[in-house]
């Protein structure tokens, strides 16, 4: 039986491990929605399948897909991954999928957030949300974990965790209105705390410019193991993103995480300014009430947008200058673990990255 827990992970003795801890594999879903995806997302699905078939060169892959799309991704996507029907709203399992939580004894839960499409009728990016507010429960009844239904607004991608106690995230989503307008700063800090099993919070202020999840943390700065974060950088001073680092850079220094620890960090230049050509404008339909991809938007690209799997790492590429010094420091970050560039301009092109599309599953820990 898969419950649904009135209880919280803090209580039962769970916590949200790292992304760089042992995983069971890796959960995505696949990109159809003509609003947001150019051509009817067929350029999209080939990144997908891309980021698929790389991640499963390290764990097991799951990708959800609606009734619709069920026959043409099983052909697309490469034979080792599981494709399995979930319905869905569009593809951004990071966002709607569950955060996993372990307890050290071999036990795995899900953390099921409130989903509101990043903002509700407040600026969200598309109407209605109620099947992907459903994802991360389908994900727990397939694989057989208990549930916790968590009481606030919350994107997986608006959080990292050093799976040491330390969180980090951003105010200008966390504390944004349009997420959970009748809670303070240290109400949120509660329940995270409560669902996380965190103690130490590392606010940033803002996320990648134009970014239209309200500053996600994930497309900004991550953990690359505790005590190390990479950020994303520009040495333009007259880029809009070069405040926005250079005060993620400050916190950052000024910061010491749940161990006393101060922090490493690693700035990785962004590519060159990303806009949306008037091709790429003209495939994509007109929805009132979606997000417009208007010729000339400036799309918000980082290298930071990358997944860590078993052995492998995947970062996107955008076919820039900085791509190659972007690659390379990355490898130096994660010398164990093989770094595989995916082109990944159609997956920005909709709104998000390859970190944003993937959501880890956690190896059970401590299991005899
Ligand atoms: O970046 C993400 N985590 C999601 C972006 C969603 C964009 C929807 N069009």
């Amino acid at each position: 039986m898969v419950r649904k827990l009135e209880t919280t992970p803090r209580a039962d003795g769970f916590r949200m491990p790292a992304e760089f801890e042992p995983h069971a594999g890796t959960w995505m879903l696949w990109p159809e929605r003509p609003d947001n995806w150019r051509l009817g997302a067929k350029p999209a699905q080939h990144a997908f399948a891309a980021v698929a078939a790389a991640i499963a060169e390290g764990e097991p892959v799951t990708v959800g897909v609606s009734p619709r799309q069920f026959q043409n991704a099983r052909a697309m996507l490469a034979p080792e991954i599981r494709v399995v029907e979930i319905s869905n709203d569009d593809s951004w399992m990071r966002d709607c999928g569950p955060t996993f939580v372990v307890d050290g004894k071999g036990g795995v839960r899900a953390v099921d957030w409130i989903f509101n499409a990043w903002g509700g009728l407040d600026g969200g990016l598309y109407f209605p949300w109620d099947q992907d507010d459903l994802v991360a429960s389908k994900v727990a009844e397939i694989e057989r974990v208990d549930r916790y239904r968590a009481p606030i607004v919350l994107e997986g991608g608006s959080i990292h965790a050093d799976g040491e106690g330390t969180l980090l995230t951003t105010e200008e989503c966390l504390l944004n209105p349009n997420r959970n307008p009748g809670l303070t700063r240290e109400q949120i800090e509660a329940v995270l705390s409560d669902y996380l099993s965190v103690e130490k919070f590392i606010w940033l202020g803002r996320g990648v410019y134009e970014d239209e999840t309200n500053g996600h943390v994930d497309n900004i700065c991550c953990f690359v193991r505790p005590g190390v974060v990479a950020l994303t950088w520009t040495d333009d001073k007259a880029d809009p993103q070069y405040e926005i680092s250079r005060d993620a850079f400050e916190r950052l220094s000024a910061a010491t995480d749940a161990k006393g620890r101060k922090l490493e960090i690693h700035r990785i230049h962004q590519p060159d300014p990303v806009l949306i050509t008037a091709e790429e404008s003209s495939g994509v339909d007109t929805v009132e009430g979606s997000q417009p991809r208007t010729e000339g938007m400036r799309l918000a690209a980082s290298y930071i947008n990358f997944y860590i799997a078993n052995g492998v790492i995947v970062m996107p590429s955008f076919g820039d200058p900085h791509d190659e010094p972007a690659r390379e420091q990355i490898a130096a970050l994660f010398p164990e673990r093989r770094v595989i560039a995916v082109p990944a301009r159609e997956i920005l092109l909709g709104g998000g990255n390859i970190h944003c599309i993937t959501q880890q599953q956690p190896a059970p820990r401590g299991k005899s």
